[in-house]
């Protein structure tokens, strides 16, 4: 590495020192503290965007948020060039990054890993890595915005391109659509999800190009977030009448992320504040009132109702039932694609369909989906894991329990899909074959296939129930959700515990998991399971069982021999 970049590295490094006494990890979605001690983090981050932008000669995106957590707390995520979570790869490299403790160790670790990676350094000034930058609503984004736009002007020829405040979904399909040589500025992502949604809904027979018609009324809870202000745009694009925007967060509208938003609505089961009678839902021929939840940075989504008889419980419409929904979609209309009565068309391609899950998936949600005989695959908690795996397949659907997911297609899916499209257009134009190939090409471009979106994934739910002709009512009832209940416990220290199987195991502190079973043993259909969480300071416990009191005890006796063994 040249002097002149050692010195500007030494340089600007001089003025981020990292906290004392902090251990600070890339956790299941990057960096995530308090906000007053990550200026040094997001600067670090900086250099690292920088360098993987010189590495694959790719778009890559910075987004500052911390999603789900109090609004405190902030975050770094960063997005590869396929507009997915940074390589895996990577994460160990962003640690010591991280925690380097002065200029010169860091630039030690930085010129060991330019030449273990053969990194591509430019010195002539030329601009050879771009990053774009994005943040969510927090107080703290602007300032962390700035460390991150040093970090990457301490690497020679990489230039920053500020996106302003998007959703975390949004500053990824950014990336993603830049990589492809598309159009990427916010309108532009507007544009393709509206046009693709109205593209949807006009193959509906009862045509429409609103969000939601008539009696039918949608209220969205955006967490006092991002969201709000992004969905308000959308809803005005899309002349959405009937979507109600609450807790957007605008001028000063209730705090971040607290007692509301997909997070808290998931955990808690409870309706979120702005919420109450006048939202119970009801469900007569076509009128029917239902309520979705966007998380802090809108790359979660959950839907839900409010019950007449207790107005602060909710029935929850999960991630998982969104997985059904979506699954339960595609597969039809490949059926009527490729079905019996179909007209055999260019080849005998058969794409491959999958559905990813974690084990916080109601076991309930599993046996629905693998009677649908659907292939069925879990991974440990985070979408960088269920979206590796999606990508498996022709066609991944993958979802979280939390609301985060979304559908990725192969190119060879999409090749074979336009070919039967243009193929259609010409033998049968109008038939059901036809429209279930244009669905299907209107949903790859309605769903961000970089990363769960919770603006295009509403959208999504939005289309297929139309087209189902379904109730929120009648999509919920798809199957029971087992009983579940999910806790936090505070421990010493959470890298204390070590998981196996996709989380479903404790390895770590040994003879905790054979406690645990034995008070799984105690109920009917019991299953839990804890993990430490990537996100907060915490260990999370799961517990699901036949019924509600059985969850609830199970996870309180699984938290206590957490706090035995990790407290004690
Ligand atoms: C992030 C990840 C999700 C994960 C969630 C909770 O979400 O993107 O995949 O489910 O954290 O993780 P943990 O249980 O480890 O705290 P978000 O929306 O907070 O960025």
């Amino acid at each position: 590495m040249k002097e002149e970049q050692k010195s500007l590295i030494l340089k600007i490094s001089s003025q981020y020192p990292p906290p004392q006494g902090v251990k600070l990890s890339y956790g299941t979605a990057g960096f995530r503290e308090d906000a007053s001690i990550l200026v040094s983090t997001v600067y670090r981050v900086g250099i690292l965007a920088a360098l993987r932008s010189l590495k694959t000669q790719s778009v890559i995106g910075l987004m500052i948020t911390a999603s789900h957590n109090k609004v405190n707390d902030n975050g770094v995520k960063i997005a590869d060039p396929s507009g997915g979570m940074l390589t895996q790869d990577w994460e160990p490299f962003a640690d010591r990054l991280a925690n380097a403790q002065d200029p010169q160790n860091l630039i030690e670790l930085i010129v060991e890993f330019v030449e273990k990676e053969n990194i591509p350094l430019h010195w002539d000034g030329m601009r050879s890595a771009e990053i774009l930058l994005g943040r969510d609503t927090r107080p703290s984004g602007e300032s962390l915005l700035q460390a991150a736009k040093q970090g990457i002007d301490s690497i020679i020829g990489a230039v920053s391109v500020d996106m302003g405040i998007v959703t975390t979904p949004q500053l990824h399909w950014m990336v993603r659509a830049r990589n492809q040589g598309m159009k990427a500025t916010e309108f532009d992502y507007f544009q393709q999800i509206s046009d693709s949604f109205r593209c949807f809904m006009g193959l509906i027979p009862t045509k429409s190009d609103q969000v939601s018609e008539g009696a039918d009324k949608l209220i969205v809870d955006c967490a006092n977030g991002v969201g709000g202000e992004k969905l308000i745009a959308l809803k005005k694009m899309l002349n959405g009448k009937a979507m109600e925007v609450r807790n957007s967060g605008l001028e000063g509208e209730g705090e971040l992320n607290e007692r509301v938003g997909a997070d808290f609505v998931q955990k808690e089961k409870v309706v979120p504040l702005g919420f109450g009678t006048e939202d119970v839902g009801i469900s007569i021929l076509l009128s029917e009132l239902r309520c979705a939840s966007l998380d802090g940075d809108a790359d979660r989504l959950v839907y839900f109702t409010v019950a007449s008889n207790n107005t602060s419980r909710i029935d929850l419409v999960d991630g998982d039932k969104m997985l059904s929904l979506f699954a339960i979609f595609i597969k039809d209309q490949i059926g009527i694609l490729k079905g019996e009565g179909a007209k055999k068309t260019t080849n005998n391609y058969e794409p491959r369909l999958g559905v990813v899950q974690t084990a916080y998936a109601n076991g309930a949600s599993t046996d629905y989906l693998k009677n649908l005989g659907l292939e069925v695959v879990l991974t440990p908690t985070g979408v960088k894991y269920l979206h590796e795996k999606a990508a498996q397949y022709d066609i991944g659907i993958y979802f979280e329990a939390n609301g985060h997911g979304t559908i990725l297609f192969s190119q060879s899916f999409l090749s074979w899909l336009e070919a039967e499209n243009k193929e259609l257009s010409s033998t049968s134009k109008g038939s059901e074959e036809q429209k279930a190939a244009l669905r299907l090409l209107a949903v790859t471009k309605l769903i961000n296939q970089a990363v769960g979106d919770a603006l295009s994934g509403l959208l999504m739910v939005e289309a297929i129930l139309k087209h189902m002709g379904w109730s929120i009512h009648k999509w919920s009832e798809l199957y029971q959700d087992l009983p579940s209940r999910m806790l936090k416990v505070i421990v010493k220290d959470r890298t204390a515990v070590v998981t196996t199987n996709a989380e479903t195991e404790v390895v770590k502190p040994t003879g905790i998991q054979d406690a645990i079973n034995a008070e799984i043993a105690k109920c009917s259909r019991g299953r839990s399971f804890i993990r430490p969480s990537g996100t907060e300071d915490i260990i999370r416990v799961y517990a699901e069982a036949s019924t509600q009191e059985a969850a609830d005890s199970l996870a309180n006796s699984v938290a206590k021999l957490v706090d035995q063994f990790l407290n004690s």
